[in-house]
């Protein structure tokens, strides 16, 4: 048998079966008193907030997608957390962030490794469910960061800020652009992105307010955080809503892409453009007018926090729950309801402090 299908066998075995016997029939080593440790202290549920952080881990980063500068600059964050931390830290992942089969079979790679624990940003929450459950039954802590699954998937969810907050504010950043009139359309990610769905979901709440009674949503693209369908999916917008006054695009590959369309059409200036971007992807369309103002957090903070988050719970400072507190760098973090630690508030960026930010 080829190296490669000996490997999908035994990836598939550790999904199916107990990891134990999967990693012994594959030649893999277990790290079952480490496992044991980690996992007694779930599932007594107890942390204890003075134990040691453990040393020598291994956290497996796995994005929505590896090419994307976003989950670049994230898992840098958590990659120099864990060199900090004395533990090591491994990125695997697919290239598109449509690819959900892929990013169930890295989660089981990673399983099969026996990590100690893994972050990740999920495509889609469904279909990782029961690869992020089987980790977890070999004693494998789960943190997602950036895009969730549900509550009983993971051990804790490390949020890049309220969702309530990013969707709101989104809306209203553009509503103050068009002046609270005219159609706005909405350029997402994927269509199954947890992220993206919840904030889209506070936007139409946000809309619902009297003072937007002039505004209406006309359409939910999906440009799935590819750059060519991203500047398409725009494209098409504007030729089918030739009156369109405004687009939220809450994802970094989207809304550089529709700047990149706007600003070389007869829209640019007029069509307003507002969502989430970093800074350095969008300091030239903020300079040339094509954008006013949008937001985001810093990245590699969310993914510093992630691999602060993993380590804790491997050393079992936390397991989850809410009311639990640990400490990363500087920062007491208190978790929250349904194991949700939550980073901080979002920076509105425009012309006079994008300069400031270098991510
Ligand atoms: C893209 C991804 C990511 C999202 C950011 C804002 O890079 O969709 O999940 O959090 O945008």
């Amino acid at each position: 048998m080829r190296k490669s299908s000996l490997r999908r066998v035994c990836v598939t075995l550790a999904a199916v079966t107990s990891l134990a016997l999967a990693a012994t029939a594959c030649g893999g080593t277990t790290k079952e008193d480490v496992k044991n440790e980690g996992a007694s202290a779930a599932t007594a549920g107890k942390a204890d907030p003075n134990a040691e952080l453990k040393k020598g881990l291994t956290v497996g980063f796995l994005p929505k997608q590896v090419n994307n500068p976003y989950f670049t600059s994230a898992d840098k964050g958590g990659e120099a957390a864990l060199k900090e931390l004395g533990s090591s830290y491994k990125e695997v992942g697919p290239s598109s962030a449509t690819d959900t089969a892929g990013q169930v079979s890295y989660v089981n790679t990673l399983t099969q490794q026996q990590v100690d624990a893994m972050a990740v940003s999920a495509q889609d929450p469904g279909a990782l469910c029961t690869a992020l459950k089987q980790a977890m039954k070999n004693g494998i802590k789960v943190v997602t960061y950036d895009s969730d699954t549900t509550a009983d998937c993971r051990n804790a969810f490390v949020s890049q800020a309220s969702a309530e907050d990013l969707g709101r504010t989104e809306v209203q950043l553009l509503a103050e652009q068009i002046g609270y009139k005219g159609e706005i359309a909405i350029l997402s990610a994927a269509q199954t992105a947890t992220n993206q769905n919840i904030w889209i979901d506070f936007m139409k709440e946000e809309l619902k307010d009297p003072k937007y009674k002039d505004i209406k949503l006309v359409k939910v693209a999906y440009g799935d955080d590819d750059a060519q369908k991203s500047f398409q999916q725009t494209q098409g917008l504007l030729q089918e809503y030739p009156d369109l006054k405004g687009i939220i695009s809450p994802t970094t590959v989207g809304i550089k892409a529709a700047a990149q369309y706007l600003s070389g059409s007869k829209y640019k200036g007029k069509v307003k453009l507002t969502g989430l971007g970093t800074p350095n992807d969008m300091r030239k369309y903020v300079k040339n007018g094509t954008v006013e103002a949008f937001e985001l957090w810093d990245p590699a903070k969310l993914g510093d926090l992630a691999a602060r988050a993993a380590v804790a719970l491997v050393s079992g400072q936390i397991t989850g729950k809410e009311g639990e507190t640990f400490k990363a760098g500087e920062t007491t973090y208190t978790i929250g309801k349904d194991g949700v630690i939550s980073l901080g508030k979002p920076t509105v960026f425009d012309a006079k402090n994008i300069d400031q930010f270098n991510f």
